[in-house]
């Protein structure tokens, strides 16, 4: 991860700075500017136009723009693009100007905005705006409110940035195929006041889902529920960058969901209040403190709290098989099978068969062979070993010492000796145990023989709502 210093030092694989915009400022159309790097770039501050407080998109970029006679200027492209998911892994997608999804889109309330919308896709697209107060014409819904972008054509789309708040970009032409594809994007319009719920750091990025098979690389665009790749802006635990803070900073993520289900995210360590949603910033006397909050789809949800404790606190969404990978589906649970009879008769077919999940679906430790491009369901090593997650995992890391406005990998939490919860060698009493079969309220007339389930999760299970 960059801070900013770095990337005004134009590391990274293009130079995106807002001089490059400016150089073409007098072709008629903005340069449509390419970020290739899948590292979370810090925004440098406005050049120009209103003052604001950048964003920072994880795992992304923000777009830069040119002044045109007052009006801020963007060029997207809507093309296809490779994106890698996490390190061993990349994904012919869908998305804009080199990433999926497109970069962050920064206004300021009252800006007057000019987007162009060149079209690489083999098929017509469109952009709606989702959430702004605009002109009907501008709203972009294909044959509702204009035609669609042929392939190959620019269109044009201008509207005054109205009401300040969260919102995000997407197709609304082919929907279901584009946004399976990874088209999407973020746009926070700032208050006109910068100091107007100030915050020290502001993260975005948005929860999007994938349908991958093992060992290929394009997205089934047909699949309604059973994705098998759950991601923070099209990226995969451990390819999320960790959300970087200082201690006693206030901390703003903003979350907003493409995917088809909803997704409760969830800090630890800390708790937080709803602040903002798709509508705009949550009267104050209506917030109530909480750890977890749902995304439902199409949400955006802004939550804030002050980072007051140091450490590496997981970040992540509740739904379990939200946090693993691809090849952690369609698994049978063998939780309790001795199916070691069974190991050995296959043992003499297939030498190297190997007995799995009978005490848990622990993976630690356990390297399988993988298909090419896919990823383990659980993996990621801490510093304590074999973290067992995937999907929509990240960590936000709380540190003393990290500088204002630097967003730099600090490393592992250091804990402090006798901080750290460890092993019990004394002697173990017997656990009281209840010998109760059940409730008094309603007694079973008679007592039948033990039942025994052999549990198996169907193949293909259906929905993950
Ligand atoms: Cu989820």
């Amino acid at each position: 991860m960059f801070t900013r210093r770095d990337f005004f030092k134009g590391a990274g694989a293009v130079a995106v700075s807002a001089a490059a915009v400016s150089r073409v400022g007098a072709a008629s159309l903005p340069e449509a500017v390419v970020q290739a790097d899948a590292r979370t770039q810090p925004p440098p501050p406005p050049p120009n136009g209103r003052p604001f407080n950048p964003v920072v998109t994880l795992n992304g970029w923000s777009l830069p723009w040119r002044m045109n006679n007052g009006v801020k200027e963007f060029h997207l492209v809507a093309e296809p693009v490779v994106r890698e998911l996490a390190p061993g892994m990349k994904a012919n997608l869908w998305g804009y100007n080199g990433q999926s999804p497109g970069p962050t889109i920064e206004v300021v309330e009252g800006d007057r905005v000019r987007i162009f919308v060149t079209n690489k896709l083999p098929e017509q697209t469109s952009v709606h705006w989702h959430g702004q107060r605009l002109p009907n014409g501008m709203d972009g819904v294909t044959g509702l409110n204009q035609p669609g972008i042929p392939p190959g054509k620019t269109f044009v789309y201008e509207f005054e940035a109205r009401r300040p708040g969260t919102f995000m970009y997407h197709p609304h032409a082919d929907e279901m195929v584009q946004m399976a594809m990874g088209m999407m994007g973020f746009w926070v319009t700032h208050p006109k006041n910068p100091e107007f719920m100030k915050v020290d750091r502001d993260f975005v990025f948005l929860l999007n889902a994938y349908d991958i098979e093992p060992g290929t690389a394009t997205p089934k665009v047909n699949t309604m529920t059973d994705f098998n790749l759950w991601t923070f802006n099209s990226r995969v635990f451990p390819g999320i960058d960790p959300l970087v803070v200082r201690q006693n900073d206030r901390v703003r993520i903003r979350v907003g969901n493409l995917t088809m289900t909803n997704h409760p995210i969830h800090v630890h360590g800390h708790e937080f209040t709803v602040t903002g949603t798709d509508g705009g910033w949550t009267p104050p006397a209506s917030r109530w403190p909480e750890v977890t909050t749902d995304v439902a789809v199409g949400q955006m949800r802004a939550i804030e709290f002050d980072a007051t404790d140091l450490g590496d606190w997981a970040c992540h969404c509740h739904k379990s098989h939200h946090s693993m990978n691809a090849m952690g589906h369609e698994v049978p649970t063998m939780i309790g099978v001795d199916h070691q009879g069974v190991a050995d008769k296959i043992n003499r077919l297939v030498p190297d068969y190997m007995v799995m999940g009978d005490k848990g679906g622990s993976m630690d430790g356990m390297e399988m062979p993988l298909p090419d491009n896919t990823l383990p369901m659980m993996t990621g090593q801490g510093p304590f070993g074999g973290v067992e997650m995937g999907g929509m995992f990240t960590v936000l890391k709380v540190r003393k010492d990290q500088p204002r406005g630097n967003y730099a990998d600090p490393g592992w939490y250091q804990h402090p000796p006798g901080t750290v919860a460890y092993e019990w060698t004394g002697e173990l009493a017997e656990p009281q145990r209840s010998s109760s079969a059940g409730g008094r309220l309603m007694p079973a007339k008679k007592q039948g023989a033990d039942v025994h389930l052999n549990v198996r999760k169907p193949a293909g299970h259906a929905g993950h709502g």
